[in-house]
């Protein structure tokens, strides 16, 4: 097909995702309760997260100060409007809010924090997008039910919702429930998992799960979600309601039937489940086949599945960093890092971290997701982690991220120019934060330096990278310099 023009609705949001648990610090600071992140200890490219019972704030990770966001807010939100951004994705900590999670009243403190970044958006212009889980939770839920394996988590987290929702109803209009559930349906999941497992010790990646337990887990996060949505139609008309699927669009590694039908199979598990529950209001027909070949058997309680056909999302929001393949062949190779990510692509580049980059795969992704769902979409996270090098006139010349950003904008305008209603794109980590996945500092995103290591030296002075500049062009023109 020849190249059309391509162009941005106008409105497009344009802007930049974090999370609350990489970015805030101030982990015991105004009331905020122990969280599950506190308990997960930095790895690296090589070396997994490792999760310990004690919190240890002395010794090397991170994310207990993050990037001093909670202190730090204005002029972090002042260099994102000074981007152009309309559009601004974090997240609520649970534990500010109930630092228990199961408090007989909200902390105000955690509430006024959240107030006051909120009006910080406001007048710069900035909407703000919220998450209202993104890979954490009290510490204490995880000890006193063992998280969400535990029914109990669904009234909690409702509760939760609903004290947000009512303090912010004036403040937030796009809301998201939980952040890439699908992660819980595979072993990436460690994060995810780590929310659910009580007395364990050790690395992440060795925490055991049973299919059982992950999907009992995502059946209460479904109900949850459902409920949290209805509440929000029913009470604020105004919200806009949206999940948030890690979507990895993953190829069949041959063309060898057996291949197609194995990656057909694996895209209905990791990139499917969770959102056709979300966004169509039911379990999808392949569900219980699967289930039987996993020995799931769902305690699935009277008035689940009402809750889950009233919570249809209204937008459809993903992350997409990579692609990978799916094959049967046993020559197949696998991607490399602390955490795979399926089948190599003889095809694709990999990033520091070995996540291949395929922005042509971001355009098929968003034509496959629309031709199913036909709502709003949502690039939530997108983005590249890698080393960065500040020069000695404190310049930071990161040409292989304005690179992979462009590639992605000009993949996300043919998208929209193929008829994909997309509204808006957040990339993730616009300034420098803690790792997910490892842990680290040194895995940078930002088109912002934080001068922060991990070694925990650092000023915590922040500075304006070239993609500061080049994702500058990029809005003003509405994607037309992208
Ligand atoms: C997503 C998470 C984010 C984020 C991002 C990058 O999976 O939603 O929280 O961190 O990935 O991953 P990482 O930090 O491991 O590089």
């Amino acid at each position: 097909m020849a190249n059309s023009t391509v162009s941005f609705p106008e409105g497009f949001y344009w802007g930049g995702a974090t999370a609350a648990n990489q970015l805030e610090g101030a982990w015991n600071v105004d009331g905020r309760g122990p969280s599950v992140d506190d308990h997960f200890m930095g790895g690296s490219y090589e070396k997994p997260r490792e999760i310990t019972l004690e919190i240890h704030p002395d010794k090397l990770y991170p994310n207990h100060d993050g990037i001093d966001f909670y202190h730090r807010y204005e002029e972090d939100i002042a260099l994102f409007a000074e981007m152009g951004f309309n559009m601004f994705r974090m997240s609520i900590a649970w534990s500010r809010i109930f630092p228990n999670g199961d408090d007989a009243q909200p902390n105000e403190a955690g509430l006024a924090f959240y107030d006051r970044v909120f009006d910080c958006c406001r007048e710069h212009g900035i909407e703000p997008l919220v998450t209202l889980s993104h890979y954490e939770m009290p510490y204490h839920l995880v000890e006193k039910y063992n998280g969400w394996e535990s029914r109990k988590l669904i009234d909690l987290f409702e509760r939760y919702c609903a004290t947000v929702f009512d303090r912010y109803q004036d403040k937030v209009t796009y809301w998201l429930t939980f952040n890439e559930i699908n992660c819980g349906t595979s072993r990436m999941g460690a994060l995810f998992e780590t929310s659910m497992i009580r007395g364990f010790e050790g690395p992440a990646s060795e925490v055991k799960v049973t299919p059982q337990q992950c999907y009992q887990a995502l059946h209460h996060q479904f109900v949850a979600s459902g409920r949290v949505v209805k509440l929000a139609h029913e009470k604020y008309p105004q919200f806009k309601m949206g999940n948030m699927d890690c979507f990895i669009l993953s190829y069949a590694a041959t063309c060898d039937p057996e291949d197609v039908f194995a990656n057909q199979q694996e895209m209905n598990r990791m990139n499917w489940y969770c959102s056709d529950v979300q966004v169509r209001g039911a379990y999808p027909f392949y569900a219980k086949r699967y289930w039987a070949e996993n020995g799931i058997e769902l305690d699935i309680r009277e008035g689940d599945l009402e809750d889950i056909a009233a919570g249809k999302v209204d937008f459809y929001t993903f992350s997409y960093y990579m692609s990978s393949t799916v094959g049967t062949h046993a020559d197949q190779e696998t991607t490399q890092g602390n955490m795979t990510f399926g089948g190599k692509n003889p095809y694709l580049k990999s990033t520091d971290w070995g996540w291949q980059i395929d922005p042509l795969g971001l355009r098929v992704a968003l034509n496959e997701i629309y031709a199913r769902y036909e709502i709003p979409l949502m690039v939530v996270e997108n983005g590249m982690g890698a080393y960065d090098t500040v020069e000695e006139d404190g310049s930071i010349h990161d040409q292989y991220r304005i690179d992979y950003l462009k590639s992605h904008v000009r993949a996300m305008g043919e998208a929209i120019a193929d008829g994909v209603d997309l509204v808006g794109y957040t990339w993730w980590g616009p300034i420098d934060l803690v790792s997910a996945g490892t842990g680290e500092m040194r895995k940078r995103y930002g088109f912002i330096h934080v001068d922060k290591h991990d070694d925990g030296t650092g000023t915590y002075e922040r500075r304006r990278k070239d993609s500061f500049f080049a994702y500058q062009k990029i809005i003003k023109s509405n994607g037309a310099e992208g």
